[in-house]
């Protein structure tokens, strides 16, 4: 072993032994420690786990047109699970099992019902995740919720952060198609504000169709608790992306066409657009005093140009992300196709509502940063990162020199820029959309890889880099594809976060499945012998305990419609049992200490093996067992 190896491995005991203290890993790097010779480890913060160690980050990734949530370790940046949302998912048969269907279908409206059915569907199989973000309280997480958007079916869903899956998925009325989401910071969520991206009639039943002149769009604040639409805002022009100050006083969302366009030349036919404000208390006393309409069952405020109860303000140019900053002051409006970032005072908002007040008095700094800004972090040290779309750059920018430049002094508030691979989209810091930023990590997601990994075909991962920005010179350290399509993500330090290890057998997830064998007379957690009889239907209760099921066969009748319960009793961390009805289509995920519930229609008669299809021990082959199907008329 050489001197440095030894330095090393010395040091790599130390670290450990540190942070199973909870110590932070990324902040050893600056201790004196003797790095090994990859480059990747030259950077100040240490990113590269060894085997076994842990990060310091819980990453939330979206996951865009795939429709699901997914965790990474950040700095690591290795994906450790992906939780089901708004897709179909083969592994843990979400949107099969009874127990997601609840979830993916009782928050859709009547008419979307109906429109299913008639395409034989109880629910859509598809979503476009954009935006997730953890529930706040006081101003930064609080490890209870991540809220998120569906872009393509106009939903808004919420993640259990204690057993990470997917509790609630509502419709969104009135809106179409949601885009920005972010929930309240302060006191707390509470709401959780939306957009609907697309402009449509706000009655939209047929009678109103090409006269755009007509459409509208809307903003929604939602009951992140109970998850139900509070109250929404009828805007002037479209909705981009959202945010909201640390004074629970207002939200902000851009518009990239205030023109109301219905293509391309229509939609970027001004030099300027704008940022809605809504002024949240003059909103939710409009909803008390009456001064709405009522739709869908849901207040909707009028809040066009001219109303009290929102102001616009002109941004240039198409404006599109929209980042509160950690210093509680200042919302950056990135310019898109302007090289500039707009930055808003929320001090200066109250004014703002004043009659007559100038639109752009709350801009104090407007610093031309390079080509394409469309997205802003933070590092809690009064610095932004802007990702610059077209220029495939991160730019560093001090907020405070950008407002002495905006007043006139001739200095440059560029820190330093950062090649990106390549066109970057979003970027998030670590802590760094709440008040506690740190300012230690950066992700830049770009939209493409090209040349970075080895060829896979025509269609190609996107690229997410990890950018060290502990220094002034921000450096990229590594390169992580991902599948379609992260637009965002954010970055949590592990404190804020304490997942359980194994279900708690009250969880509501499967309390319907409890009380329909209570109302059989079945203990779940013991199963039954034989399957339960009601008519055509026929209810089959078993346990599963590694390596065995606790029914070997169950007979049933060509036709039945049958609904396996199977409750795991292994209480083992990590132990997991799935059950796979061969030939059926059927396969379900059953985590520690759950129950899970599939039906289906027993149409082809004859043998037919269930199997655990999550791998669980040693004789996990052997975990199966035979479903008799009686052929009709006998
Ligand atoms: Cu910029 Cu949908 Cu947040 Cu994508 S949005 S990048
Ligand atoms: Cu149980 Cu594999």
């Amino acid at each position: 072993m050489s001197e440095k190896d030894k330095n090393w491995s010395i040091n790599r005991r130390h670290l450990l032994g540190a942070s199973a203290g909870g110590a932070l890993l990324a902040a050893a790097g600056g201790t004196g420690m003797v790095m090994n010779s990859q480059p990747a480890r030259a950077a100040a913060g240490k990113h590269a786990l060894d085997p076994g160690e842990l990060d310091e980050y819980y990453g939330f990734w979206s996951s865009g047109q795939t429709g699901e949530l997914r965790i990474l370790g950040v700095p690591s940046m290795r994906e450790f699970m992906r939780i089901p949302v708004f897709n179909r998912c083969s592994a843990t048969g979400w949107g099969q099992t009874n127990e997601s269907l609840k979830i993916l279908t009782e928050g859709l409206l009547p008419e979307t019902k109906e429109y299913l059915k008639a395409q034989g569907k109880v629910t859509y199989d598809n979503g476009d995740l954009h935006h997730p973000h953890m529930s706040f309280t006081d101003g930064t997480y609080d490890g209870r919720y991540i809220f998120m958007n569906d872009k393509a079916n106009t939903r808004v869903a919420r993640v259990r952060c204690d057993v990470m899956k997917c509790d609630k998925i509502i419709e969104i009325p009135n809106a179409s198609d949601i885009h920005g989401l972010r929930p309240q910071k302060y006191p707390r969520t509470g709401y959780v504000f939306a957009n609907g991206e697309h402009e449509t009639p706000l009655v939209n039943d047929g009678t109103i169709l090409d006269s755009p002149e007509d459409y509208v769009n809307i903003f929604s604040a939602i009951d992140g608790d109970e998850m139900k639409v509070a109250w929404q805002v009828i805007v002037s022009g479209n909705l981009d992306n959202c945010d909201c100050d640390y004074q629970g006083k207002y939200a902000f969302s851009t518009s990239y066409n205030s023109e109301m366009g219905t293509n391309l030349a229509e939609m970027t036919a001004n030099e300027t657009d704008h940022a809605v404000i809504f002024n949240i208390k003059r909103i939710e006393e409009a909803v008390a005093t009456g001064d709405f309409q009522t739709l869908n069952g849901v207040p909707v405020v009028d809040g066009r140009k001219g109303s009290k109860y929102t102001r616009y303000v002109p941004i240039p140019n198409s404006p599109h992300g929209c980042n509160a900053a950690p210093d509680k002051k200042h919302i950056v409006i990135n310019g898109k196709l302007s090289p500039t970032v707009s930055v808003i005072d929320v001090t200066k908002i109250d004014a703002l509502f004043e009659e007559d007040a100038d639109p752009r008095s709350c801009i104090v700094a407007e610093p031309q940063l390079g080509l394409g800004p469309l997205h802003t972090a933070f590092d809690g040290k009064g610095n932004a990162f802007t990702t610059l779309f077209l220029d495939s750059q991160v730019a560093k920018w001090n907020i405070d020199k950008a407002i002495e430049a905006y007043n006139g002094s001739d200095v440059d508030p560029i820190i330093s820029k950062v090649d990106v691979h390549y066109q970057p989209g979003h970027n998030s810091t670590s802590m760094g959309e709440t008040a506690e930023a740190d300012g230690k990590w950066l992700i830049s997601m770009n939209k493409f890889s090209k040349d970075r990994f080895l060829n896979v075909g025509p269609l190609k991962p996107e690229n997410e880099q990890l950018i060290d920005i502990s220094s002034d010179e921000m450096k990229v350290v590594h390169d992580g594809p991902t599948f379609a399509e992260p637009h965002d993500s954010i970055i949590v330090h592990r404190s804020k976060v304490n997942p359980v290890v194994v279900w708690d057998r009250n969880d509501p997830t499967f309390a319907d499945a409890i009380k329909q064998a209570e109302a059989d007379g079945v203990d779940i957690e013991s199963g039954a012998d034989e399957p339960i009889r009601d008519g055509n239907k026929v209810r089959v209760y078993m346990t599963s305990i590694a390596p065995s099921f606790s029914m070997e066969k169950f007979t049933v009748k060509q036709g039945d419609e049958v609904t396996i319960y199977v409750t795991n009793m292994d209480d083992i961390d990590d132990l997991t049992h799935g059950f796979c009805m061969a030939n059926f289509g059927v396969a379900i995920e059953v985590a520690p200490q759950a129950t899970a519930s599939v039906t289906f229609i027993a149409e082809r008669p004859g043998v037919h093996w269930f199997y655990c299809q999550w791998f669980c021990h040693a004789l996990h082959m052997e975990m199966r067992g035979r479903m008799l199907v009686e052929p009709r008329g006998v």
